[in-house]
């Protein structure tokens, strides 16, 4: 597998919660290399079009405005098969179904606060990137 590059968000409730740290540490154990960081905050339209695949679900209004309410931080991971593999670090979307040893299941709070953000695929990794950081941002 190439290397390559993966994006996430260290979501509001894990931000409030005080385990910035605690992540970042599990991800950087979990080989990926930081190549972009930074501590920001969405703003309603941002959510709203970054999550817009999910805007005629039920709970969208709900995720807009937990995703907007407080500081995240944003990230850029390299390590191959990043996309895969860091959906497998961060585990199941309901922390009840997330295996042992992930991300969401130490420290997600329920589906809808679930602690982190992963791409889905290597096309979305990009544009979440690109949302994110400018090119000089990227190291
Ligand atoms: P993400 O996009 O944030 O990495 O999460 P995911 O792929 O595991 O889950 P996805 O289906 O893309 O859902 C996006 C986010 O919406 C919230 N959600 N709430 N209340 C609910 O039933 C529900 N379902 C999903 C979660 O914050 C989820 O991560
Ligand atoms: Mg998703």
């Amino acid at each position: 597998m190439a290397t390559n590059r993966t994006f996430t968000m260290i979501k509001p409730d894990a931000v409030e919660a005080g385990h910035i740290g605690g992540i970042i540490n599990m991800i950087t154990e979990g080989g990926f290399k930081i190549v972009a960081m930074k501590l920001t905050q969405l703003t309603v339209r941002d959510a709203q079009k970054f999550y817009e695949v999910h805007k005629e679900r039920p709970f969208y209004g709900e995720l807009v405005e937990f995703m907007s309410r407080g500081p995240i931080v944003a990230a850029i991971l390299e390590k191959e098969n990043a996309v895969e593999d860091f959906r497998k670090l961060i585990g199941a979307t309901n922390p009840a179904e997330a295996a042992e040893g992930t991300i969401r299941k130490k420290y997600a709070k329920s589906i809808g606060e679930n602690a982190v953000h992963g791409s889905d695929s290597d096309e979305n990794a990009a544009i979440e990137s690109a949302f994110h950081f400018a090119g000089r941002e990227q190291f």
